[in-house]
């Protein structure tokens, strides 16, 4: 058998449903291999398009998506989708080709140091030095990408070992490790912690998606009677229409759940990763006793001091501290509840055109159902979809906010429509988001994952602007011109819509989601609203 036989066997074996990337002259054994595996391979326009396919697979299934490239630049332009699984916490697995190992000892065509490239942004990353050891290496690159906290494996297999003979290898058995329990007397701490305090709150991060405990969240908040805010990526753990929930932290600002900070004297917080939402932001005079609920333990940081760590599987940890600890009779968190629905429903029926962020993700809710799929890309857009959106079942909202990176919007959505076909997909993107990975049109029309990509269209890079416009007061290098999208759609086989009045934009979705194909709309947003809602911030008094 040829080595690449094998490892392609190995992927397999790991359960691989997809690969996506690009073919290389360093990879064709392995490519080669492919056309006799039930690995489905997805050619795509870009290996950062790949790496974000990747990315978003892994994260909506727990398994890691796999993405491959050639050797050099087809490797370095797998760097930022692969960092931003990494940093998001989803499980990704980077192969890439390389050049034969007689001449990677000296200067030569196209060969970079890919294990050291990969190395700051990996949990592991490895070349393959001989056929034998296949095996070890693809199991480990999972299971280790797969392990709390989830995030990259890099795998560099060199040409000529690709194409050597192996013999009496095969697969290693693919076990999933059982995440220990939490121990009794951190219960016991954690419990006595909520039992004392005034105004108890709860702060969940991706990692309640990631160990499946949204359900336990629920109870236990339902039990405790305490309130739920959630980070970006963790919106839908906590249904926003559940009277509990605060909805969702993180803008960097001040903003009305972060009153309920200000107000909270013990801070549970649950799979929440620090590289979202820094705990000087909501932490700043240091006083707050914090419990910390995750499955590994707490990030060192002046102003995250443990009160209590609580590490082990999370649902359990929930339900054994639920059972033990006192009922809040007294609930602090209803007009901070109230102000926060009435903020995010103020807009719905506005007419203002270009349409305001607002009015935007009203329509957008309207017309999806609960188990639909949004995905956020990266700017002005995404702090709106954060704070907006109303999602209701955790993975219906997906917003990379570790790594943070723009482009992610396109390829995601292909990759979520993948893994959830039934579901409807849309993209909020913006307009330079939506640039640097639009090439992903095609691959779409190709694989025929129909997405709706929203374009919020401001010729601005939006977010920078409002950031420029809040410190200086004045605007640096922000502008561009768009192509007309509405052609640049067709031009690749899609379909294309513009909005041209606040009204259109429902009917327009609607039709979209039935079109059943690739579709674009072109929605003028107000950004004027970006400043306006700092100017509100800034003399916000809290509702609690
Ligand atoms: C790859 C990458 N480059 C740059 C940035 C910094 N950045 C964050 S948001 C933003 C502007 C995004 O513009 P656009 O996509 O039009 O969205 P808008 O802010 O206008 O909604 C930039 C440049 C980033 N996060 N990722
Ligand atoms: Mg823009």
């Amino acid at each position: 058998m040829r080595a690449a036989e094998l490892f392609v066997q190995c992927l397999e074996n790991e359960g691989v449903e997809y690969i996506f990337g690009i073919p290389g002259e360093e990879n064709l054994d392995v490519m080669d291999a492919l056309l006799l595996a039930k690995v489905r391979f997805i050619t795509t326009r870009h290996e950062q398009g790949a790496a974000f396919m990747a990315d978003v697979y892994g994260r909506l299934t727990g398994r890691a998506g796999v993405c491959l490239a050639t050797l050099g630049p087809g490797a370095t332009n797998l760097v930022t989708g692969f960092a931003d699984a990494d940093m998001d916490r989803a499980p990704i697995v980077a192969i890439a080709g390389q050049g034969a190992t007689t001449r990677m000892h000296k200067e030569s065509h196209q060969v970079l140091d890919l294990v050291n490239l990969f190395e700051p942004i990996s949990k592991y990353s490895v070349q393959v030095r001989e056929p034998g050891i296949i095996p070890e290496i693809v199991r480990k690159a999972f299971k280790d990408a797969q392990t709390e906290k989830p995030g990259g494996s890099f795998i560099a297999l060199p040409e000529n070992i690709a194409s050597e003979s192996v013999e009496g290898k095969a697969p290693l058995k693919v076990q999933h490790p059982l995440l220990p329990l939490a121990r009794e007397e951190k219960i016991e701490q954690a419990a006595g912690l909520i039992d004392g305090a005034r105004y108890p709150l709860v702060m969940a991060g991706n990692g309640v998606i990631r160990s499946g405990a949204s359900d336990a969240l629920v109870r236990f908040a339902e039990k405790l009677n305490v309130p739920v805010a959630t980070t970006f990526m963790a919106k839908g753990v906590m249904p926003f229409s559940h009277e509990l929930s605060l909805g969702t932290v993180g803008l960097q600002a001040k903003d009305y759940v972060a009153c309920g900070f200000d107000r909270a004297d013990v801070v549970l917080c649950v799979g929440y990763d620090m590289v979202e939402y820094h705990p000087q932001l909501w932490h700043p005079d240091r006083e707050k006793r914090i419990v910390h609920l995750d499955m590994s333990p707490a990030e060192v940081d002046e102003h995250y001091i443990v009160a209590a760590g609580v590490i082990g599987e999370i649902g359990s940890s929930l339900e054994r501290i639920a059972a033990r600890a006192t009922r809040h009779e007294t609930y602090y968190a209803g007009s901070l509840r109230q102000t926060i629905v009435e903020e995010i429903r103020a807009y719905v029926e506005d007419d203002g055109f270009p349409v305001r962020p607002q009015r935007i993700l009203s329509d957008l809710r309207k017309v999806l159902e609960p188990e639909d799929i949004v995905i956020s890309d990266v700017g002005a857009h995404k702090m709106w979809v954060a704070r907006m959106y109303e999602a209701e079942r955790p993975n219906t909202c997906i917003i990379s906010n570790g790594f943070a990176s723009m482009g992610i919007g396109v390829p995601g959505a292909i990759a979520a429509k993948l893994v959830k076909p039934d579901a409807t997909v849309v993209t909020v993107t913006g307009d330079a988001g939506f640039m640097m990975n639009s090439q992903e049109i095609e691959t779409a029309l190709r694989l025929g994952t129909a997405i709706v990509i929203l374009i919020w269209n401001d010729s601005k890079y939006g977010l920078i602007r409002w950031h420029q416009l809040r410190r200086f007061g004045r605007e640096s290098h922000i502008d561009f011109s768009n192509p007309d999208f509405v052609k640049y759609a067709e031009s690749f086989g899609a379909k294309g819509y513009r909005v041209d009045a606040a009204g259109d934009l429902a009917p327009i979705l609607r039709k979209a989601i039935a079109d059943d194909t690739v579709v674009v709309i072109d929605c003028p947003v107000d950004y004027e609203e970006n400043m306006k809602l700092t100017e509100k911030m800034g003399s916000l008094v809290c509702p609690v």
